[in-house]
């Protein structure tokens, strides 16, 4: 394993409650219901794809320029939200992880869906472990296409079978399989069964690369 590349949200720290409290205020706003279940089928998707998961419960239709106000203004609460992390929002187990795989000399970049990607990096102090970012901001295509991943691999310069990629979503462990990574799932991407290797925890990775 010459690189690792890790999503963001659900791996190295955990936004999704944030994401979920700023969907659900537009919902309620809209009269639209949403659920924690719901939620779950947003992890890696794409802010506007998201949008269009929210919207299936709807009985309106909105035109192109209503749907752009409405994730405008998801990200808008969202954002108030990430304003308040801190590095105290990533767990000394990530740190340690990061800082022995360094040690190793295994390459890391970051490969997430969000194009806040940059200020979660800030606000966490994360950004040093990395060699490289790809994320929301460089793509064209979301998870569970493998366009991210592959980007992050090539800003390492290594071949996605040098790689092993890091995700809490089964959109991004399908995204991984598909550009020819090993995968490795924490948390809900476990049951789906799919991945190279399953993690209980992050440093769990440590052995892995010992391989
Ligand atoms: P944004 P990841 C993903 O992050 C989240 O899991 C997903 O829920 C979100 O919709 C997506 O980022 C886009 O985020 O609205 O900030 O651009 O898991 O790929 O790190
Ligand atoms: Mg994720």
């Amino acid at each position: 394993m010459k690189g690792i590349i890790f999503d963001l949200d659900g791996v190295l720290c955990f936004t999704d409650r944030y994401h979920y409290a700023a969907w659900k205020k537009l919902a309620d706003r809209l009269g639209i219901y949403f659920d924690e279940k719901i939620n779950d089928r947003l992890r890696g998707v794409s802010r506007a794809e998201s949008l269009e998961i929210i919207l299936e419960r709807s009985e309106k239709e909105y035109s192109p320029a209503q749907k752009a106000q409405f994730a405008e203004e998801k990200n808008e609460t969202y954002r108030a939200s990430l304003e308040k992390m801190s590095p105290a929002d990533v767990t000394d187990e990530v740190r340690e992880t990061l800082s022995k795989l360094r040690e190793r000399n295994i390459k890391l970049a970051v490969g997430s869906s969000s194009k806040n990607t940059p200020l979660i990096l800030e606000k966490t102090n994360l950004r040093g472990y990395f060699d490289a970012v790809s994320d929301g901001n460089n793509i064209t295509h979301s998870k569970p296409d493998p366009e991210v991943f592959f980007t992050a691999a090539e800003f390492l310069s290594l071949a996605p079978s040098d790689c092993l990629v890091v995700e809490d979503a089964v959109a991004g462990i399908e995204a991984g399989i598909a550009g020819g990574f090993r995968t490795a799932a924490i948390g809900d991407a476990v049951r789906c069964g799919k991945a190279t290797y399953a993690l209980k925890g992050i440093s769990d990775l440590l052995s892995i690369c010992d391989d």
